[in-house]
């Protein structure tokens, strides 16, 4: 069965490769169950009728209208040229029908999620400007009968919206683009250490002032724009607006409230929920107390929290509500008396005790107002945490399966292949600590592999992908939509497959022929920021060669020169690295790829000493790797330094040092200077430290260099730095 079915997918992929301008095909991503393909193909005009009389089916009707700019709407059909929109209850909720014919397009669902599945389907079988609403009619659907349903009921994504704030208007776009993906879940983080993002009536400040970090906000700035302060938030009124946008589409939210870590942004404005200590050394990090962990066994905290949840309850028709429960700093909860005093009274020593006890607090919280829990994989082990919540299973595929263990329904995100932070490739912008993939890994995860029995994965709930937000800026990005749309497509497509039981058969050839021969032309139709995959280069003999990964068109530009030309044929040269390649796609351009000459050395040779004792882990010899990162053993005081000393005299393109730990004001000098010596003796202010670095172009040869702190930091933190970033002369 499967084998035919990616026989046929294979012959409509290359069919719509080749009529692309008129059928944008039966290539579907994600890849229906079943398809055949026939030679009735419908027509769609301007004098098509759209058919429904289920009442409850009238928004789909409206919102498929706005697409296909058809004329009228009936509930009786005619003799021809209409698109019928109906329910049979013998099909399962998310389940539809779709057959296309010379007369008709019927699509008949299980329920409201099922029919909008069919209008999914159906847009992928019109030509790719149906995206843009303005698609010239008369346009033809292929002919074909669909019968289809996801495997999984779950099929998630989750929006961070607590780090980078993203306005109301974007969230709708980036709705719209899920449910072109027939993803049925938004996981919405709306608080976090950087920001709350929900208004809450009761307690104005929470979004009022900690919606904003930095300058003169309580919240400082971490990982954000340096000291600039900035944010935002919604009101109720525009959450319920996106709620109901999101229903339209078959997209139900789950808000989150991250609790008890990660609450920087409510104890900020509520000092008194932390727990009863003065705060020591341990708590301060660049002069800034950041305690984050809400107090476990202080009574007036729950009634605070139920006033903020309540609200929130009332704003989100899902039965679920997520509480977060990831990385609880349990060292907070061990320094207080009265979490102490409840440990000892019932014989405990492990904080994760009061984790569990919050969590069953919260729960019964929730349950008042008609809630269930879902948690982070962290929650999930106390015990106490109820059978009906579902856990997002993040650390990894074997923790899946161990909470799957426990009888939770799980749903899988391990962010070795779910999330979309990490960086595509060793140059792009994004986190790095989870790893380094595009969308051919994501694609490549497979429960077999990873030790999951058929028996296990038919417990699986679904599938979540997540695009958190902190390390936007501090690693390369920027806080657009755009940016977040690079991260996020096309590796939303793969987890799409997942999602809907990887019906292509599981070949990464046949689903990335998909996904370039077709719906690179969908996704620039639906305006999204896509990601073209860049193409690989090869230097051999004193050639230097490019390879096309997909339909992209191949470019290059020379240092120096400002001409771009098309490649054609390898390239005769002795200095490869001044050569940039990058691939084009209608207005979607690839990362620009090098050969590995091009890129930053840890040549020559240099030591490093400093004012500044040296973390026993993170040592100063660390930094001859671009791997990893050294740390001082205390935080920095005013004349603290970095003495870099070469052994040969550094002649370079550019240098950049770092006094500091990217965009984390408490993990660098908090201003400075860099002194530069051509003789190693005697040194020459040359320039200041912006943002924790400094770049030098064209330098002269450097045989020491010196960054020296002009201010203290407060605390234990220590200073974080990685090498300096050398780029040789040709
Ligand atoms: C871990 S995953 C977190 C997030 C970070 C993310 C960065 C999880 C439940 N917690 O707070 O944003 O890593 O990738």
């Amino acid at each position: 069965m499967k084998r035919i079915l990616l026989v046929v997918a294979t012959i409509f992929a290359i069919a719509c490769t080749e009529q692309r301008a008129s059928i944008s095909g039966a290539a579907i991503i994600p890849q229906p169950l079943s398809i055949t393909e026939h030679q009735n193909a419908f027509e769609l005009s301007d004098k098509t009728v759209l058919v429904c009389d289920a009442e409850e089916l009238a928004p789909i009707v409206a919102y498929a209208r706005e697409y296909l700019a058809v004329g009228s709407t009936a509930k009786v059909a005619p003799s021809t040229n209409y698109i019928s929109f109906a329910l049979d209850a013998s099909l399962a909720e998310e389940e539809y029908r779709l057959s296309v014919s010379h007369d008709a397009v019927q699509i008949v669902g299980g329920g409201y999620g099922g029919v909008f599945n069919g209008v999914q389907t159906l847009f992928q079988l019109l030509p790719s400007e149906v995206y843009t609403k303005q698609m010239p009619l008369p346009a033809k659907v292929l002919g074909c009968n669909v019968a289809d349903k996801p495997k999984f009921a779950y099929r998630g994504f989750m929006l961070d919206v607590a780090r980078t704030f993203i306005e109301k208007d974007n969230v709708l776009r980036y709705i719209d683009y899920l449910a072109y993906h027939k993803i049925n879940k938004l996981h919405w983080h709306l608080v976090d250490n950087q920001g709350w993002r929900v208004e809450i009536k009761a307690h104005p400040d929470l979004a009022r002032v900690a919606g904003f970090r930095g300058g003169d906000s309580p919240l400082r700035s971490t990982l954000g724009k340096w000291n600039e302060k900035y944010g935002g938030y919604y009101t109720q009124e525009e959450i319920r607006e996106v709620v109901a946008y999101a229903a339209v589409r078959n997209i139900e939210i789950i808000p989150e409230i991250d609790l008890p870590g990660h609450s920087e942004a409510l104890l900020r404005i509520y000092p008194n929920m932390l727990c009863n200590y003065t705060n020591t050394d341990l708590d301060i990090n660049g002069n800034y107390d950041n305690r984050n962990v809400v107090c476990a066994t202080k009574e007036s905290n729950y009634r605070i929290l139920e006033e903020i949840l309540s609200e929130v309850c009332a704003l989100f028709p899902s039965e679920h509500f997520h509480i977060g429960g990831d990385e609880v700093n349990m060292s907070q909860w061990k320094r207080c008396p009265d979490c102490l005093a409840w440990l000892k009274k019932r014989g405990y020593t492990d904080g994760y005790k009061l984790e569990d006890m919050f969590i069953g607090r919260i729960q019964t919280i929730l349950a008042k107002y008609g809630k269930k829990p879902s948690v982070w994989n962290e929650a999930a082990f106390g015990g106490g945490l109820s059978k009906d919540a579902w856990v997002h299973g993040w650390k990894s595929p074997k923790i899946c399966k161990q909470v799957m263990a426990k009888g939770y329904p799980t749903i899988f995100m391990p962010q070795q292949f779910f999330y979309f932070d990490m960086r595509q490739s060793e140059r792009e912008p994004g986190a790095v600590w989870g790893g380094c993939f595009d969308v051919r890994k994501v694609y490549s995860f497979d429960f077999a592999k990873e030790g999951f029995t058929a028996e296990e994965v038919a417990q699986v709930k679904g599938f979540e992908a997540a695009a958190w937000s902190e390390a936007f800026l501090s690693q390369g990005g920027d806080t657009s939509i755009d940016f977040i749309e690079y991260q996020t497509f096309p590796r939303i497509c793969a987890l799409a497959e997942h999602c809907w039981g990887k019906n292509g058969g599981g070949e990464w050839e046949e689903f990335h022929n998909r996904l370039y021969s077709c719906h690179y032309d969908r996704m620039a139709d639906m305006g999204i920021n896509f990601r073209i995959t860049p193409p690989e280069v090869k230097y051999e003999n004193g050639l230097l060669s490019v390879l096309k990964i997909d339909n992209g068109t191949l470019y290059y530009r020379e240092d120096g020169s400002s001409r771009v030309c098309k490649y054609s044929r390898p390239i005769k040269t002795s200095t490869p690295g001044k050569f940039l390649f990058w691939s084009e796609y209608r207005d979607h351009i690839s990362p620009e790829v090098a050969h590995a000459s091009r890129y930053e050395t840890i040549k020559p040779k240099f030591t490093l000493t400093s004012s500044m004792p040296e973390n026993a882990k993170y040592g100063y010899d660390k930094v001859m790797s671009y791997k990893s990162e050294a740390r001082t053993a205390r935080a920095c005081v005013k004349g603290d330094w970095f003495l870099y000393e070469f052994d040969e005299p550094l002649e370079c393109r550019a240098v950049e040092f770092y006094a500091g730990y990217f965009a984390m004001p408490s993990r660098s000098f908090p201003s400075g200077y860099i002194e530069i010596s051509e003789d190693g003796k005697n040194f020459e202010r040359v320039a200041d430290l912006k943002d924790g670095k400094i770049l030098l172009e064209n330098p002269r040869p450097i045989k020491a260099a010196r960054l020296v702190s002009e201010g203290a930091l407060i605390g234990t933190s220590s200073v974080r730095f990685i090498a300096p970033k050398i780029y040789p002369k040709w």
